[in-house]
């Protein structure tokens, strides 16, 4: 009873609130996860295409015991994650969620997941947006992939001329 109140008023708070980021404004990039044995951490680029702030609160899995949100600090070369109650995406704004930064952590999976397999996760948004995504499985050592492509392909211009000799 107490719980379907406390819901009510959640939802009524929803309404209450209308300056917040709209569902389809917000994207989700380039999930990948990590699974060892019945763990994993799972990486994304969330994008905030609004003009107003959102705030990802939570997320789930049918196939986790837990789910956290974590963040990764460093004191004095020392690198700790801990969970954090929720994590801002800024107007306009993308924040990546990568190794050594903030990321999900799936705890007790039922089913081991192999790499290529698919890690059902339901991100929870500020505002009841909820976004289901399929994320899946790369090798243990995969490293982020990069969208914003930096040109690494400089052509050398040639300058092999003049050599009198
Ligand atoms: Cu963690």
């Amino acid at each position: 009873m107490i719980k379907a109140v406390l819901s009510f008023a959640i939802a009524l708070c929803g309404l209450a609130i209308p300056a917040m980021a709209e569902e389809d404004a917000l994207m989700v990039h380039d999930a990948w996860a990590k699974v060892s044995f019945k763990n994993g951490a799972v990486y994304m680029n969330i994008h905030n295409g609004d003009t107003k702030a959102a705030k990802l609160l939570k997320a789930s899995s049918p196939i986790a015991k837990r789910v956290e949100v974590h963040e990764v600090t460093e004191t004095d070369g020392v690198f700790k994650m801990q969970q954090i109650n929720g994590l801002d995406i800024p107007a306009g704004e993308m924040v990546v969620l990568k190794p050594n930064g903030y990321h999900i952590m799936v705890f007790g999976l039922q089913n081991m997941l192999k790499v290529g397999d698919e890690l059902p996760l339901t991100l929870h948004f500020e505002g009841g947006i909820q976004k289901q995504l399929a994320v899946e499985v790369k090798p243990i050592d995969h490293k982020a992939t990069h969208k914003h492509a930096h040109d690494h392909d400089h052509e050398t211009p040639n300058n092999h001329q003049g050599h009198g000799h």
